[in-house]
């Protein structure tokens, strides 16, 4: 499980963290002088999206990331997909639910008009306050989960889904940090948690099919998407990523 918005539906008692919204505007002083970042106390906003089979690590790397943006004075606000607003978080609850059953198309249609509701409420208000957004998944998890895990990387499908973009998503991430790390692995890390959502059920198969559809997205959009490696401990992640975006930025 990701991050919770503001006014949303109360998140699990154990994940207190997932609480956490904006900045705080205390910046570690103790920590500071070693941030790589050359514009510390820029004001400009930045859209940061992660993404990643699941169990990568999104959720930890996310949180590393948002506490060194604190260290550095940057104001941001922390969400995820599908959900970041009050009505994409129920339309997430609807989604990730086991008992829901649906056409792959109405779950395709739903993704968006979270995405919608996400965009519009929370991360275009944010960015224009010239906040930076870190976004646990964004549209090529859609790609990546309907496009290819759904329909099999079908063109048709994977066309549906750019004209969705295209008309629904004024603005794209700057950055998407790409945790890259053996399905199986992922699934291994995942699998410690107690519950299975409607998603972790699937099998391997359709998730070996999502992660080439990460493949084909970092390779159409090598631009936007840093791929990193996502083994090893979440602190070695933490800074592949902290120094791949300082050099991005
Ligand atoms: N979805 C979709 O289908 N279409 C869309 O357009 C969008 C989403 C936007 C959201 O689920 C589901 O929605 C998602 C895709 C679909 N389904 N899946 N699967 P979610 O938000 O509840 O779950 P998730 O995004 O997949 O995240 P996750 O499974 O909770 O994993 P994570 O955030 O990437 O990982 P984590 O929670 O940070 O770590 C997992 C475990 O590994 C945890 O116990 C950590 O302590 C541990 N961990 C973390 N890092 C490490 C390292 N480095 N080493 C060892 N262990 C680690």
């Amino acid at each position: 499980m990701t991050d919770q918005c503001e006014g949303a539906i109360s998140p699990p008692v154990s994940e207190p963290e997932l609480l956490k919204q904006t900045s705080s505007s205390k910046p570690k002083e103790s920590l500071s002088s070693s941030l790589p970042i050359s514009q510390q106390s820029s004001s400009l906003g930045r859209f940061i999206s992660f993404e990643g089979t699941e169990g990568v690590g999104k959720t930890t790397a996310i949180s590393s990331l948002c506490e060194r943006l604190e260290e550095a004075g940057i104001d941001y606000i922390r969400t995820r997909e599908p959900g970041g607003s009050d009505f994409a978080e129920q339309l997430r609850a609807l989604l990730l639910n086991p008992q829901t059953s649906i056409h792959d198309d109405t779950e395709l249609l739903l993704m968006f008009a979270a995405r919608c509701d996400h965009l519009h409420e929370r991360i275009l208000p944010a960015l224009a306050a010239n906040k930076w957004v870190i976004c646990d998944r964004f549209i090529d998890s859609t790609v990546a989960y309907q496009g290819f895990g759904r329909a099999h990387g079908d063109p048709k499908v994977l066309d549906k889904i750019n004209q969705l973009i295209a008309g629904f998503v004024p603005r794209l991430p700057d950055t998407t940090i790409w945790l890259d790390l053996p399905v199986y692995e992922g699934m291994r890390r995942a699998g410690k948690r107690s519950q299975a959502d409607r998603f972790e059920q699937e099998a391997l198969d359709f998730f070996t099919r999502v992660h080439q559809g990460f493949v084909h997205q970092a390779t159409e959009h090598p631009n936007r998407i840093l791929q990193i490696d996502a083994s090893g401990n979440s602190e070695e992640v933490a800074l592949r990523i902290w120094q791949s975006l300082s050099v991005d930025l």
